[in-house]
């Protein structure tokens, strides 16, 4: 960590001789003002020190470090607690470029706007220079950003997210191609927040909220919608996914994707632990990654997928050992939490933790709580940060940068009606229509109402850089580049009966769903045609254990007839917003779906 002030910039010993990457940190902090630029190595020494100044000014609460060694607990501003998708905007040249679904604005005014926002923005306090790495080092696919941040929780943050220091400086070299990302808390004013995104200029500014998705600038501004762009133009995919693989008892693995949107429980499917009677036979997940993949056709054209992050930033209420005893351990030691509830003791508290709900706490925002208090002790979308090397069932080839081959692609949305539990598409372009018309009931990790449905095509509609439309076009082409396309397919583990109870258990039970999965994409499993798709032969799925019968089963899949035409009448709607840009081999599908149905 170097210690220079802004006042002798000449004077700073740093990292790195990289002159493109001092003439921009040396213009921003003239915009700025810091009072002092501190560049970030990642060293355990600089966290050290980050971490003892973070608990000093009060951003950080140490946490009971008998029970919880490294634990941490950051309260943010109570106005900033999720991605403010209204404030969020791709600034391409062209509206076009952007698309319907995106917030557009003009690069210059953009640059205009921010430019005053930033002005003097970071008068006493100091900016850290946080280099950091998507991807693997000495992979072509990985990609060097460099954020610049007044926020000490965001340079610690980002230390666990990516790889970050002189492994990314190292990765740039003397090259001037490196993600530009400017960041301020600012006066965290809810109507002076931006996140702005000019992928043409391989720039990020971000202004006026210090919440992950909106300030940890590598994570969805970078790794999704600068991504996304760039994926477009170079022929590969930066999607919202999580990977993981479902590992045999002979030891195989079949390595799968999933595209849910944003807390319905991606993180918890990439860790799944399978019931007693599964584990005991040798059948496992393991997580290359729970948030995002990048993937490629390789020259055999098989799809490969690489996890660009570093860290989990996950949802921690309903986190138990019942739901996902793997995040259970990496929350153990080492971990950040913000936004939970603080018990006596010292340790973090949120519903749906193992044990009994505590007589009394310190709710998110510092309040005292009680079981009567009428409200939730920690925030629906308090968070976690984490390395995911404390992942006990990290995938063996997690830091391969080759990453892991691709079989099954699935997607899936909360809906407690109409969608069954699975289908599989009946072809790659089928699979991209189900995909595109993906709906899901909103949840809290976005501002806004939450539980009614939104279209959310491939869980992208808040992280796609650019038109919509020309994305669907673009997953249809990437048919092209595979000698064998992964199997797509479409879940819902959140169907409810007419009482509102779930029809399928969910969380370790989808092993069952996972099974069925596999032996598909081996060509080991039949599967029954219906209009939406196939689906399992009811002797395909193992229920035995699952406390579902076989006609609860058969009321997860069934298909009415009636709602699915309210619902293409939904999706249609959805495809109109996009106008003439909805490719016409989806429109053709949604037609052939309607005459089967
Ligand atoms: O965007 S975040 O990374 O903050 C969380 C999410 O919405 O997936
Ligand atoms: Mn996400």
């Amino acid at each position: 960590m170097g210690t220079a002030t802004a006042k002798m910039p000449t004077a700073i010993k740093v990292p790195t001789t990289n002159a493109a990457l001092h003439q921009w940190v040396q213009e921003c902090a003239a915009l700025c003002q810091p009072e002092a630029i501190l560049w970030c190595n990642g060293s355990e020494a600089e966290r050290a020190a980050l971490m003892k100044e973070a608990c000093a000014r009060g951003v950080f609460i140490e946490l009971n470090q008998t029970v919880l060694p490294g634990g941490y607990l950051h309260r943010s501003h109570p106005n900033d607690t999720a991605r403010t998708e209204h404030c969020t905007f791709i600034c391409t040249p062209a509206k076009n470029e952007a698309g319907p679904t995106n917030n557009w604005m003009a690069p210059e005014e953009a640059y205009r706007t921010l430019r005053q926002c930033f002005e003097g923005c970071m008068k006493g306090r100091a900016m850290y220079v946080v280099p950091f790495l998507m991807g693997h080092p000495g992979s072509s696919l990985a990609k060097v950003g460099v954020q610049l941040t007044d926020s000490i929780y965001v340079a610690l943050s980002m230390r666990i997210m990516t790889r970050m220091g002189e492994v990314a400086l190292r990765e740039l070299g003397n090259r001037p191609t490196f993600t530009q990302c400017l960041h301020s808390v600012g006066a965290l004013d809810p109507n002076r927040r931006y996140i702005c995104h000019f992928p043409q200029d391989n720039t990020i500014w971000s202004y006026g909220s210090g919440y992950g998705g909106n300030a940890l600038l590598g994570k969805k501004c970078l790794a999704l919608r600068i991504g996304s762009a760039l994926a477009q133009r170079e022929g590969w995919m930066a999607e919202h996914m999580l990977i993981a693989g479902l590992q045999a008892p002979d030891g195989q693995i079949t390595y799968f994707t999933g595209a849910f949107p944003s807390a319905c429980g991606k993180t918890n499917l990439a860790m799944l632990r399978p019931p007693r009677r599964f584990a005991e036979a040798g059948w496992r997940v393991t997580t290359v990654g729970d948030d995002i993949a990048w993937m490629r056709a390789d020259a055999q054209g098989r799809l490969r997928a690489v996890n660009p992050e570093f860290g989990y930033f996950g949802v921690i209420p309903g986190t138990s050992t019942k739901t996902n005893p793997s995040a259970v351990e990496i929350l153990s030691h080492d971990a950040l939490f913000t936004n939970a509830a603080l018990l006596p003791d010292g340790t973090p508290w949120w519903e749906g933790k193992d044990g009994p709900v505590p007589p009394q706490c310190i709710d998110w925002m510092g309040k005292p709580w009680t079981p009567s208090s009428g409200t939730k002790a920690a925030h629906p979308n308090s968070r976690f940060t984490a390395p995911q090397a404390h992942n006990p069932q990290l995938d063996p080839r997690w830091n391969d940068p080759q990453g892991v081959p691709i079989s099954a692609i699935i997607f899936g949305g909360r809906r407690s009606t109409t969608v069954p539990l699975i289908t599989e598409a009946f072809n790659w372009t089928h699979g991209v229509y189900l995909a595109a018309t993906l709906g899901s009931e909103t949840t809290a990790a976005a501002t806004g109402a939450v539980g009614v449905v939104r279209r959310d095509p491939m869980a992208m509609l808040p992280f796609c850089g650019y038109h919509m439309g020309r994305y669907f076009t673009h997953w249809l082409s990437m048919e092209r580049r595979l000698s064998a396309a992964p199997r797509i397919f479409f879940v819902n583990w959140f169907r409810t009966d007419n009482t509102g109870k779930f029809l399928w258990p969910g969380f370790g039970e989808n092993i069952r769903l996972l099974q069925w999965i596999a032996a598909r994409c081996q060509g080991r499993a039949g599967a029954i045609e219906t209009p939406l798709g196939l689906m399992p032969k009811p002797e395909e799925i193992d229920l035995d254990g699952s406390g579902v019968t076989r006609a609860q089963f058969e009321q997860a899949q069934a298909i009415d007839r009636d709602t699915w035409k309210t619902e293409i009448a939904s999706q249609s709607e959805f495809f109109a917003t996009l106008s003439t840009d909805v490719p016409s081999a989806l429109l053709r599908e949604r037609d052939a779906l309607l005459r089967r149905l």
